[in-house]
């Protein structure tokens, strides 16, 4: 199979190459591995309240668009925001965003999935994978099946305690077609949350350092913590348009506001 030839519509996954600048590149590099760097030594985390916990134990840092700044020009990209336009349509924002690496001697293997398959309800995603170091068949790169986006949601479980723990149920995984998407540094995957991936075991001294980036349309406005951030469009005319019911203040309940203290306060523990 042609990977270069493959498209968000038919397949579920595109990719682009040389999408980044060696400058930006390099320095995004260095931010990922200062960032891995001080994970690794589990320090108090002062985010903690308000965005996703690290968890350098599955090889997964997030929210670092929010937290360190230089990661922002791979986000926005405007290649990578372009081809998202063509699905999600002119308005953008991130949904999730994180640092994917394989720490040597860890099992780091991921187990086939569709990407945030516990939440159903919510609009469509696409992520945009983004190769730091070069991505080989031997080396980390993601193994994906063409087409299996158009399955749907497919039936799922979750592994407890297990790195990576949403996984596809092994009948509903048909695996003949499955590619392995090889990447230079720089190049980008784009793939629909439900094309079915995964990727093998690696224990070689290259991190694999991949930055992901989750975008989602203006269809509902929603991230699981922290702030939603719009990545292109979000201009007044559109939000008019789009949700044009008055503003009504939304009285919490006293339940619902304790709740949330509880909340806050369990997450700073
Ligand atoms: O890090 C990997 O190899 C796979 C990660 C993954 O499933 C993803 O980025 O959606
Ligand atoms: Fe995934």
């Amino acid at each position: 199979m042609d990977i270069d030839a493959c498209t968000l519509e038919r397949d579920g996954f595109v990719v682009l190459r040389k999408v980044f600048t060696p400058d930006i590149l390099e320095r995004c590099r260095k931010t990922l591995v200062d960032v891995i760097g001080y994970a690794e030594r589990d320090l108090e985390d002062p985010f903690n309240a308000y965005y996703l916990r690290h968890r350098a134990d599955q090889g997964v840092l997030y929210d670092l668009y929010q937290r360190h700044p230089q990661m922002r020009d791979m986000a926005q990209n405007d290649r990578v925001l372009d081809a998202l336009e063509a699905v999600l349509g002119r308005d953008i924002f991130l949904y999730e965003n994180s640092v994917v690496y394989k720490p040597k001697g860890r099992q780091n293997g991921v187990p086939f999935h569709q990407d945030f398959i516990s939440r159903p309800d919510e609009p469509i995603k696409f992520i945009a994978w983004m190769a730091v170091d070069r991505v080989t068949k031997d080396g980390g790169a993601l193994k994906v099946i063409p087409g299996s986006h158009k399955q749907g949601f497919l039936p799922w479980h979750r592994v407890k305690g297990e790195t990576h723990h949403d996984r596809t149920n092994p009948e509903a995984l048909d695996l003949k077609g499955q590619v392995h998407v090889e990447l230079e540094p720089g190049d980008v995957l784009i793939f629909n949350q439900l094309v079915v991936h995964g990727s093998d075991e690696m224990h070689t001294d290259s991190l694999r350092l991949v930055y992901r980036a989750s975008y989602q349309g203006f269809d509902e406005i929603y991230v699981p913590r922290g702030a939603p951030v719009v990545m292109r469009g979000g201009a007044p005319d559109t939000l008019a348009r789009r949700f044009p019911r008055p503003h009504q203040e939304r009285r919490k309940s006293v339940l619902v506001r304790a709740l949330n203290r509880i909340g806050r306060k369990m997450a700073a523990l």
